[in-house]
């Protein structure tokens, strides 16, 4: 497990997948960069944002439900404002998916036929974008980064395949804010970080921006995360705590603001 500091993860698979999708964007019209709508820069990979360069992209604001819906509007105007098009969605609906549809068309100026490319960092909801725009499970989902290993095309409809691509993580995670951010919002495999570590970052960051969330100590009480001689279980209680978060127990929280714009507003 690493301290805030070592928190990344850039094996093998990222550096390979990089080089094919490289490779097979040439086949591709448009592309859907699926971001975390709870941190929408920090969850915009760099590397991506180069490999996409200037194709017509869709950048999907996925996590809507768990993100505070003031910023989330903030944030679609402001990419609006640099002539980005976005959306915010929900993964899991269906509904709020396929409201992609008619952008997506819009942005491939007419073909008949088109080939989309989807990208973005690891579990930020690719491959459950490809399943809601295909109303079927074709893509393989779990909540855990690194679930899409390689790269794979799928028919969503008679005229649009959509090529699934394994999570990018920069392979270097630049500020130790984007890196326990990352890891709470679950773009790195549970063993990548201490969870008691990153839960502690949360709870000061709560505090600064006067939002009420339990310390861990009276969570893990609460939660019965204890040990002999009642000494709470940090461990398990802070991973739990990280789970609570994922499902929005502590409210919807949105860590980054577009900038010009003050998170206790
Ligand atoms: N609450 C919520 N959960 C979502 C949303 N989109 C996806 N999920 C969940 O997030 C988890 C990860 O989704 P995937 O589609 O497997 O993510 P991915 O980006 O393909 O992940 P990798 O292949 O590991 O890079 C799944 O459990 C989804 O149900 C969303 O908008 N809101
Ligand atoms: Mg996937």
């Amino acid at each position: 497990m690493s301290s805030i500091d070592q928190i990344g993860w850039f094996p093998g698979h990222m550096a390979q997948s990089i080089r094919l999708m490289h490779e097979r964007l040439a086949l591709v019209d448009v592309v859907l960069e699926v971001v975390d709508a709870r941190l929408p820069t920090i969850s915009a990979n760099p590397l991506l944002d180069e490999l996409i360069g200037d194709r017509p992209r869709l950048v999907l604001l996925g996590r809507e439900d768990l993100a505070d819906p003031q910023f989330t509007g903030k944030w679609i105007a402001y990419e609006q404002r640099l002539g980005r098009r976005a959306l915010a969605i929900n993964g899991k609906q269906q509904g709020s998916v396929r409201n992609a549809l008619p952008l997506l068309t819009d942005l491939g100026r007419g073909r008949r036929t088109m080939r989309a490319m989807v990208v973005g960092i690891p579990n930020s909801g690719k491959s459950t974008v490809i399943n809601g725009l295909a109303k079927r499970i074709a893509a393989k989902a779990e909540d855990k980064a690194g679930v899409t290993r390689s790269l794979s095309w799928f028919r969503v409809s008679p005229t649009l395949e959509i090529m699934d691509t394994p999570g990018i993580l920069p392979p270097k995670i630049e500020t130790a804010q984007a890196r326990w951010q990352l890891a709470l919002c679950n773009a790195l495999p549970r063993e990548r970080y201490d969870a008691a570590d990153v839960v502690a970052r949360f709870i000061d960051w709560a505090a600064e921006h006067r939002r009420s969330v339990p310390d861990l100590e009276t969570f893990a009480r609460q939660r019965g995360f204890l040990r002999r001689g009642n000494e709470i279980d940090v461990h398990n209680a802070a991973g739990a705590y990280v789970k609570d978060f994922n499902v929005a127990k502590f409210g919807r929280i949105t860590f980054e603001a577009p900038p010009a714009m003050e998170l206790t507003a």
